[in-house]
């Protein structure tokens, strides 16, 4: 039976600050193999709520607009160098599941790259906006600089003209390594509007808009990219990839997008990342 420790507890209290609903914390703890009753008064607790005078389980109407995504339609789309196929399209919350987006040589390429420059990943501090070391996220990355090669370059157009988003929008890319039993647990990649630590991060670029997790390896076991409170799992296939928008024209955000790496079971798992901000981010 698995129980609240020190770093359950700082989930918690980050989730919270974060803008995470109870439901969607207690499906996580449930997810992560604890007792319903459990979770249901921890959750309450770190909201500061009575059990008794939790919200009923029904959701709220949904305000959050579903307008046109960026990305081209089509099964097959010409993304800058290469043609990448689409899998899986869903329209609550906006997602694109892809596959060929990194050939088999490019994924070998990232990961030979990157294997002796990794560093124990950060997670934003919402209330300072520093970059914490938390156990709610146990992989290692690295960063490269937007085009910062010719190689890298590549990548980058690639992506930006498959996300359909100015390349000048971009942060620069990070490959993520997570050993056995790595994960990173249910959060959101926008920045929490209404969380002081946010403010350095909306100087540059605002807010976040979309997100690209690319797969760089075929995952033993577990490992999926969760989207909780939408019921949707995407398993790591090498070179595969996962879209999701979650800032609409209106700027609102879609908490749809709330999503995690689950624990890798079997082996390890090497992803690469990008986020598309609002406006010109400088790398
Ligand atoms: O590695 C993943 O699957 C993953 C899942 C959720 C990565 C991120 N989020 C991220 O880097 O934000
Ligand atoms: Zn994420």
């Amino acid at each position: 039976m698995r129980v609240v420790d020190a770093a359950w507890e700082e989930w918690l209290s980050c989730n919270v600050a974060r803008g995470c609903t109870p439901d969607s914390m207690i499906d996580a703890m449930v997810r992560a193999g604890f007792i319903a009753d459990d979770a249901r008064v921890a959750v309450h607790h770190a909201f500061g709520l009575r059990t008794s005078e939790a919200a009923p389980a029904t959701a709220a109407p949904h305000p959050y607009r579903y307008d046109d995504a960026p990305v081209a339609s089509g099964n097959l789309i010409r993304a800058y160098d290469r043609d990448v196929r689409v899998l899986l399209r869903c329209e609550r919350p906006q997602l694109i599941v892809f596959a060929d987006v990194l050939s088999p040589e490019e994924c070998r390429e990232l990961i030979g790259r990157s294997r002796h420059r990794l560093k124990r990943s950060t997670t934003v501090n919402p209330v300072t906006g520093s970059e914490d070391v938390i156990h709610n996220r146990t992989s290692a990355g690295v960063w490269y600089r937007r085009c910062e090669d010719a190689f890298i370059e590549r990548l980058d157009q690639r992506i930006a003209s498959l996300m359909n988003w100015p390349l000048e929008n971009g942060e620069g890319l990070q490959v993520l390594h997570y050993g056995t039993s790595g994960e990173y647990r249910p959060h959101f990649d926008y920045f929490a509007p209404d969380q002081p630590g946010s403010a350095m991060h909306f100087a540059q670029g605002g807010q976040r808009v979309a997100t690209l997790v690319i797969y760089l390896n075929d995952v033993a076991g577990g490992g999926e990219t969760i989207f909780p409170d939408a019921g949707i799992s995407v398993a790591a296939r090498e070179g595969g990839a996962v879209y999701f928008r979650y800032m609409n024209g209106q700027r609102q955000l879609d908490p749809l997008t709330l999503h995690g790496g689950a624990p890798v079971l079997a082996g390890d798992k090497w992803v690469l990342t990008k986020w598309m901000r609002e406006r010109a981010y400088g790398c």
